[in-house]
């Protein structure tokens, strides 16, 4: 058992002598995302994948965020720390749950959340993220759409938009977990705090947030807002960059529930091994990277600004 001080010198070697970046995603616990070179939400990631130069790409975060990195980048090596950080709201809707709804919703596109596997964004027709939901599905011409696979922030986005949307049943058991009754609770001890929800939260909450969400857009609204307090709906993860971008503001966890058990699979002497070891690679078939990067792109050109 190595201490943190060698943990971190053999990570910043490793990472050096193999041309590698480590991204992480913000769920990650506050020593991976020190050490991270890059901190974001997926849609940052994917973005920051895509324009990366280096050889090697260690994503800490669940196994979708590093297929993706993987389906935009297929010469680089792209290496998860623990092959069973998966997600269980991708693992919701499998290919074949999908081909039976497209089948049973014939011309009807599919917006898929990112959470979701390589095979599942391969037959859907554009992807989004919490932070651009609402302006894909707007983008599209269609005014029906299928949205996989969470039914929490497809109420969210059904809220925003005049499009009707076929929502599949699947949600973030995370997310799941916060009820109202404990939001209550904790803005009757913070009476001055705007809480902001992610919109995987149930509808109940959702009604109850000041500002519904994703991570980047929670980091975007606490930077510019001129309250000093904030209730925080969504993983725990995140509070360690709230806290260190806003030094001088209050950060309350809506619920210690919010632990996504995940997203901590991941630690520095696992990260230590992934570059020691080239371990654990993430590979996708050619026909099903070539599809799923046809879903990505399609969202990228959607919302490009
Ligand atoms: O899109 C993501 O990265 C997730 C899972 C949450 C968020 O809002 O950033």
């Amino acid at each position: 058992m190595k201490n943190i001080s060698d943990l971190i010198a053999g990570i910043k070697a490793l990472k050096e002598k193999h041309s590698a970046v480590i991204f992480a995603h913000n769920y990650q616990l506050p020593e991976i995302q020190d050490i991270a070179d890059f901190v974001g939400d997926s849609l940052e990631l994917a973005r920051q994948a895509k324009n990366s130069s280096a050889r090697v790409i260690v994503l800490c975060g669940v196994y979708f965020m590093a297929e993706t990195a993987k389906i935009l980048n297929p010469t680089k090596t792209v290496l998860i720390l623990d092959e069973l950080s998966g997600c269980p709201l991708a693992d919701c809707i499998t290919p074949t749950q999908l081909e039976k709804l497209i089948r049973e919703n014939p011309g009807v596109p599919v917006v898929a959340y990112v959470n979701t596997s390589a095979a599942v964004k391969a037959l859907s027709s554009v992807c989004c993220t919490s932070a651009n939901a609402v302006e894909v599905v707007n983008a599209l011409p269609e005014e029906k759409i299928i949205f996989i696979p969470d039914k929490n922030l497809g109420h969210f986005v059904q809220q925003q938009t005049q499009k009707k949307l076929i929502i599949y049943p699947g949600q973030c058991f995370t997310h799941a977990k916060l009820t109202a009754a404990e939001v209550k609770k904790v803005k009757e001890l913070h009476p001055r705090a705007i809480f902001l929800a992610h919109p995987e939260c149930p509808p109940p909450v959702q009604e109850l947030a000041e500002v519904i969400a994703s991570t980047s857009q929670m980091l975007k609204y606490v930077r510019n807002s001129p309250a000093r307090e904030f209730i925080i709906g969504t993983e725990m993860g995140l509070l360690h960059r709230l806290q260190n971008e806003n030094p001088d503001k209050k950060f309350y966890l809506a619920s210690p529930s919010l632990i996504c058990p995940n997203m901590k699979k991941n630690n520095l002497t696992k990260l230590l091994a992934s570059l020691k070891n080239f371990t654990y690679e993430v590979k996708i078939s050619e026909d099903i990277r070539q599809s799923a990067y046809q879903a990505i792109e399609k969202m990228f050109t959607l919302t490009k600004k």
